[in-house]
């Protein structure tokens, strides 16, 4: 919980003034918490009103069904003991080379620090704080294999990271757009990727990262943990496919550099999610978005072998009923574009969130 609001470690550049931000800024002292609504900005006044700040981070795991409370980055560290590599502060990295962008920071391994099973195949839930603030922007799930028997110990810095999960814009406009992070608020603040199931069994850090583009540099929110997979492949990552923290992101690259408040951004329907290329075994938890055409067809989404996402039958339109209940909670069932299934599981109804997206609740 947060405990003492700190400065940004960096300076922010005042999002788009037309956005009438409504933030919560948690404040507190001594242990004690409270919140203070901040001023609601407006076109008017955005010149005037310093920035309603609300970031975050990663505050807990569901692993194998089990809960993991992650680090409290507001709380002394003495008698923390977690899974979760120790991180500093709610406010992001805006530097995309920044030594911090492994693990946050400091991100080195706690006094007390834990590593729990996991095993390849099965899912791994982040859950960000509630509600994150933050909807535009890509999210990405990484894995670095630690030498010898444990993580503990090991910097990040010295290790090589493959993506196994991501999701950048999932429809409509980089401007106007439904991206991962906003799939990620839809699902109760959380992201789940499966740990694939061809990954060498062994120790790793699992890195779950949301990068926020609502203001200019870019904010990168990455925290860490320990997890050693069981039960797993013998698909190694290629060469192609690993990279170090820093140096896998450019402060230059496309998907860092974007300003989703251009003229262009308004239309343009294709964004570059930051990184590597996927793992080849990786399962995606939202298929990769048809690639942009001029003309506005709609092509089915590829399916994937997901274990997370809903099955998505290639022809069946929105407005048609597919089998029962085949969508679990927090699934999609509609949206523009949207040509997988409708039904929700039993006892969840498919509730309209935004033209891009309905959901199973
Ligand atoms: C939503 O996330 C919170 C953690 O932020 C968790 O405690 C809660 O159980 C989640 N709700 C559902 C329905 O999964
Ligand atoms: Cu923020």
């Amino acid at each position: 919980m947060a405990r003492v609001y700190k400065e940004p470690r960096r300076s922010e550049v005042t999002p788009q003034p037309q956005l009438q931000l409504l933030e919560i800024e948690r404040q507190g002292k001594l242990g004690k918490m409270f919140t203070a609504l901040t001023a609601l900005v407006t076109l008017a006044s955005a010149g005037v009103l310093p920035q309603a700040l609300a970031h975050g981070g990663v505050l807990s795991y569901k692993i194998d069904g089990s809960i993991f409370q992650g680090w409290a980055p507001y709380n002394s560290p003495v008698g923390q003991t977690t899974i979760q590599r120790p991180w500093s502060s709610y406010n992001p990295i805006t530097v995309a080379t920044d030594p911090t962008i492994a693990c946050n920071d400091d991100g080195t391994s706690g006094a007390l620090q834990l590593t729990t099973t996991a095993q390849a195949g099965s899912p791994i839930t982040a859950y960000w704080n509630q509600v994150w603030p933050h909807a535009q922007g890509p999210m990405l799930t990484y894995l670095a294999q630690c030498p010898g028997s444990t993580c503990t110990g090991v910097n990040a810095n010295t290790l090589k990271w493959f993506k196994i999960d991501e999701a950048g814009l999932l429809s409509g406009t980089v401007g106007d757009g439904y991206w991962g992070s906003g799939k990620m608020i839809d699902q109760n603040s959380s992201w789940t990727t499966t740990i694939p199931s061809s990954v060498p069994s062994g120790n790793y850090l699992i890195r779950f990262e949301t990068i926020a583009l609502h203001s200019m540099p870019a904010q990168f929110y990455p925290e860490c943990a320990q997890i050693q997979i069981t039960g797993g492949g013998s698909l190694a990552p290629t060469a192609a496919e690993l990279v170090s923290f820093p140096g896998a992101y450019q402060q230059t690259d496309p998907g860092v550099t974007i300003d989703i408040y251009t003229n262009d951004a308004q239309s343009q329907t294709t964004y570059v999610i930051p990184g590597p290329p996927l793992y080849a075994g990786a399962s995606p938890s939202v298929p990769a978005p048809p690639p942009a055409t001029s003309a506005p067809t709609t092509v089915a989404p590829t399916s994937g072998p997901t274990a997370s996402s809903p099955s998505q039958p290639s022809s069946a339109p929105p407005s048609q009923s597919s089998a029962a209940g085949t969508i679990a909670q927090f699934g999609q069932c509609g949206g523009s574009g949207w040509n997988g299934a409708t039904a929700c599981a039993s006892g969840f109804t498919c509730t309209v969130l935004n033209p891009y997206y309905s959901q199973c609740l």
